[in-house]
Order: C-alpha cells, then sequence, then structure tokens
C-alpha cells in the first residue's frame, strides 16, 4: 500500500525551498564578503563560499525530504507495509552521513591546507617582524628597531604610562625597540610575521579585510603571517570578547611602500 500518490503537495513548501536557494544565488552574485586585501584572504573566502554552498545544498535537500515525510506520513495514521527494510534505512542513515563528510571535510581539506600553510607555514626569508601585544584595552605593538632584534621584556617591569610592554633597560637590544599604540604599519607585497602576545586575558588578533584572525592568549606566544596586497588604512580589532571596553580595543593597520615604512619607522623614537 502507498500513500504517496495522494500525498497533498504543499506549494507554501516549494516557494520556501526556492526562495532560500535564491537567497544563497542572490549572497554569490551580490559578493557579500568585505573586500579581500591579503594574499591568503582569497583562499579564506573560497573555503567560506564552498563551505556555503555544498552544507547550503545538503540543508535544503534536508529540508525537502523532511517536509516531503512529514506531509506525507505526519497525520499519524498507521502506515502498515510502508515501512521500509532495516537495510534500506539503515543505508538512507549512514550513506548521507559518508557524503557529507566527503564533500565538506575533504573539500575543506583540500582547499584549506594551502592557505593554512600560508598563514602558518614557512616564512618568506625577507618577512617583516613585528609584534604585537594584547591589553585591555588596547593593541600594543613592537618593533625591533635598528638592529632588528626584539629585546628582552619583564612582566615585572610592566607599567601602564612608563614601561607598557616591561622593556629591560639593562639589555643593548631592548634599547632601540620601538612602541606604539594600536598603530601597525606594515610594507605591502611584503609577507609580515606578527608574533602575538598578551599582558591578561584572551585578546584576539583581527583584521578582517585580510582575513586574518588569531587568539592570544596570557603566557603564550602566538603569530600569523599575511601579505597586504594594496596600499592603504585598514582595522584592527580585537574579536574576543574580552572585557567591558571590548569594542574600543581597536586599532590601524598601515600598508605602505618600503620607502614609507622606513621613514614612518625613522620618525619612531625608541621607548626606552
Ligand atoms: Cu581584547
Amino acid at each position: 500500500m502507498s500513500t504517496s500518490g495522494d500525498a497533498p503537495r504543499s506549494p507554501a513548501f516549494g516557494l520556501l525551498f526556492y526562495l532560500l536557494g535564491a537567497l544563497v544565488v542572490a549572497g554569490f552574485a551580490l559578493g557579500w564578503l568585505p573586500e579581500v586585501s591579503s594574499a591568503h584572504g582569497h583562499g579564506i573566502d573560497r573555503v567560506i563560499k564552498y563551505l556555503l554552498l555544498t552544507t547550503g545544498t545538503l540543508f535544503l535537500v534536508g529540508c525537502v525530504v523532511l517536509g516531503r515525510f512529514i506531509l506525507t506520513y505526519g497525520k499519524g495514521e498507521a502506515q502498515e507495509g510502508a515501512l521500509v527494510s532495516e537495510r534500506t534505512q539503515l543505508l538512507w542513515a549512514v550513506v548521507p552521513v559518508l557524503l557529507m563528510c566527503a564533500i565538506s571535510e575533504v573539500g575543506v581539506l583540500v582547499m584549506g591546507l594551502p592557505v593554512f600553510g600560508q598563514v602558518y607555514g614557512e616564512a618568506d626569508e625577507d618577512a617583516f617582524e613585528v609584534e604585537v601585544v594584547g591589553k585591555q584595552f588596547e593593541w600594543l605593538i613592537r618593533y625591533p628597531g635598528p638592529d632588528g632584534v626584539f629585546g628582552e621584556v619583564d612582566h615585572d617591569k610592566v607599567h601602564d604610562s612608563r614601561n607598557p610592554l616591561g622593556l629591560v633597560k639593562s639589555d643593548p637590544a631592548a634599547r632601540d625597540d620601538v612602541v606604539v599604540r594600536g598603530q601597525l604599519h606594515v610594507p605591502v607585497d611584503r609577507m609580515s610575521i606578527v608574533h602575538l602576545r598578551s599582558l591578561d586575558v584572551i585578546h584576539s588578533f583581527t583584521v578582517p579585510l585580510f582575513r586574518s584572525k588569531q587568539d592570544t592568549l596570557p603566557g603564550y606566544t602566538a603569530y600569523t603571517q599575511f601579505i597586504p596586497e594594496a596600499e592603504g588604512t585598514f582595522e584592527l580589532a580585537c574579536a574576543e570578547l574580552c572585557g567591558l571596553g571590548h569594542y574600543r580595543m581597536q586599532g590601524t593597520v598601515t600598508v605602505q611602500s618600503e620607502e614609507a615604512l622606513a621613514e614612518w619607522l625613522s620618525e619612531q623614537e625608541p621607548w626606552l
């Protein structure tokens, strides 16, 4: 006995399906993601779109199947003979899961691993190194100075106004270190390595238009890498709710030519 032939058809349900599909298509067509301005950012956008397309399609298919079952079998009447064999049930439970894993997980691995390599893999030899330290509620940026070496820091010497990073005076490498508040300057078309620390709680170094995001934890040194593709000023934000002043934990990333960056750096006084 089959009831599928006289199952009620719901135009509203079909409409919902097409509306959701149209939304996804419109999102792709309009390019809803903000512009991207780093070399690895394009790969991240590709993974985001791939995931949305695959999981979105599976979600829509799931909705249709679910709706179909509700409309067909949802009246609570006994459907003798309508049940399929256990083997078929098992097949329908396992195969979609495997399919989902294959499409989403394998796809993300294939597309995402090269991007991961760009962000966390071996750095270019001529990479520009800078340290960014999060504290409630600002970003402190340290440049190594003319010697190219970050000097020693001591957490006990940290003083908010006199020595915000706790630079050790007796270390010659620390004497030329430049510390500025909230202003990250990096060269265009060259890799930057950002070494990350936190002085208090968990923060998250985030440059949305670079698609860069890296948590920074107290007592731990993290890093992230990027190659900016265009000169300009970009927002630097904290993406980890880190306290009442979290909303104002902002800074700027200035991407400039090598000459302009060298000039700006030469104008900065060493902190000590
Ligand atoms: Cu924060």
